[in-house]
């Protein structure tokens, strides 16, 4: 942990809780998130997106850390336990994965995302937090969240909302805010339709990132209020956030003011990466030269769970023909034998046999591509087994007939896809 932030030059994060919500399904990501939660789903080659929201807790110097989970939470919960469990009690320091239906008087799921806080409010006061910072867990940034925790104790605010510009028909997926002069949100609409634009900028809106920063106590007595509510659906974009943006203080947070950047990168980077084309083109954009998200930066690691495989290995098959790849990134355990990868992102232990061609793939672990198969922007589940001389993205109407087509021409490729075509 020498990168991150040490206590003294972290404060608040030390007194702080990262509260993450990752019980969400995802459900623009179509047969991806079929078996498991977006916040589990496969990122960079070795991280899974959840990871980075809790690699920017820790590297913030945060030492308290829980996870709600929920919808198909096993393999998140697999890769928590596994990944995540160093965080060691007798320094005072948590990590506590909450999943849903084993709370409450009966109830089973958590019903929104304030009620996933509101579930756990007795784990919580146990560890006694001074703030609270309630983070999603499907999305891929690097922030430092002592800068919005300092923010907030200095602007007095009842809540701080992260927010970042995005181009504003993107926007409809987001909760929307206006802010004064002051950065004080005077209005905040969940999901609209048509997203009102940055006055001045009217091509861009002002963003929710879904982060949000609170005094424990004050959160507490806001959950409780909404609780009361019959009519609230329990959510914080819904119905915390609208409410304190009328009655109380809510004051938006510029990414851009704690974003953390090498010198690689050029602009501050997020990305939600919640449809296949998003997805698709955050992992792709990994393999050029001078990336948006740099994964190299040794002063803000994205922790892990790594499982123990040997190196990548590139070698000639039997008739001599070179395996190579260039412009990708090959993660441990791949073996690409006699067969090419170009601006490609091989995860863990994927295999390219013999006369393969990759171009523009996202292929998650284990992947093994049989020899002479050739496939082009396409993503491909885990553990996928593409048959011997298949091709795949070099025509649009049998691709769309055999598997999941987008509007931008990316294949998403699941083993049952496979299954049904040879049925
Ligand atoms: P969404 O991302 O659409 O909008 P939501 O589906 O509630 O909101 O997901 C937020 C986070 O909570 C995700 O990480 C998800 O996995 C998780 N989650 C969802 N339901 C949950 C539940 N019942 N229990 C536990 N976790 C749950 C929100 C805000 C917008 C903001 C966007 C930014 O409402 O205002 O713009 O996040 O992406
Ligand atoms: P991940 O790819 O996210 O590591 P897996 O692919 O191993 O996880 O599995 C995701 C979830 O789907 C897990 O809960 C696992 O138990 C379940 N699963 C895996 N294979 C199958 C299958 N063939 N049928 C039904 N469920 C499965």
């Amino acid at each position: 942990m020498t990168n991150s932030r040490s206590q003294a030059s972290a404060p608040l994060a030390r007194t702080a809780m990262a509260f993450v919500l990752a019980g969400g399904r995802g459900s623009r990501l179509m047969e991806l998130t079929d078996r498991r939660a977006k916040p589990a789903v496969f990122f960079g080659g070795k991280s899974r997106i959840i990871d980075f929201a809790l690699s920017n807790a820790i590297n913030s110097g945060i030492r308290r850390v829980a996870v709600a989970t929920q919808y198909k939470a096993h393999s998140l919960i697999r890769h928590l336990q596994r990944g995540w469990n160093f965080l060691r009690p007798e320094r005072n320091e948590t990590f506590d994965i909450l999943p849903a239906s084993q709370r409450g008087d009966g109830q089973n799921w958590y019903l929104g995302t304030a009620d996933a806080v509101y579930q756990n409010i007795d784990i919580i006061e146990d560890l006694a937090p001074r703030h609270m910072v309630i983070l999603a867990g499907d999305h891929v940034y690097k922030q430092d969240y002592e800068h919005m925790l300092q923010q907030h104790v200095e602007s007095g605010a009842d809540v701080t909302v992260g927010c970042i510009a995005v181009p504003r028909m993107e926007a409809t997926a987001f909760g929307v805010m206006h802010v004064d002069t002051n950065a004080n949100i005077v209005a905040f609409l969940e999901k609209p339709k048509d997203p009102p634009g940055i006055p001045g900028r009217e091509d861009l809106a002002l963003a929710s990132m879904g982060i949000y920063v609170f005094e424990t106590k004050f959160l507490f007595e806001q959950l409780r209020r909404d609780a009361a509510d019959p009519d609230s659906q329990r959510d914080f974009g819904h119905n915390i956030i609208p409410y304190l943006v009328k009655h109380g203080k809510a004051v938006a947070h510029r990414f851009e003011r704690s974003c953390v950047r090498s010198s690689q990168e050029a602009v501050p980077y997020w990305r939600d990466a919640g449809t296949i084309d998003a997805y698709w083109e955050a992992n792709i954009d990994l393999t050029d030269v001078v990336p948006g998200l740099d994964l190299f930066d040794r002063d803000w690691p994205i922790w892990t769970y790594a499982e123990v495989v040997p190196p990548a290995k590139f070698v000639h098959d039997t008739e001599g023909r070179r395996g190579e790849a260039i412009a990708s990134l090959v993660s441990g355990g791949c073996i690409v034998s006699g067969g090419s990868a170009r601006r490609s992102l091989l995860c863990t232990g994927v295999h390219l046999h013999s006369y393969t061609k990759v171009d523009g793939g996202v292929l998650l672990p284990y992947v093994d591509v049989a020899r002479g198969a050739r496939l082009t922007n396409v993503v491909v589940d885990r553990g996928v087994r593409i048959p011997e001389g298949m091709v795949i993205g070099e025509d649009p109407i049998e691709d769309a007939k055999r598997f999941r087509r987008t509007e931008k021409g990316i294949c998403l490729v699941t083993q049952a896809m496979l299954d049904k075509i040879e049925a």
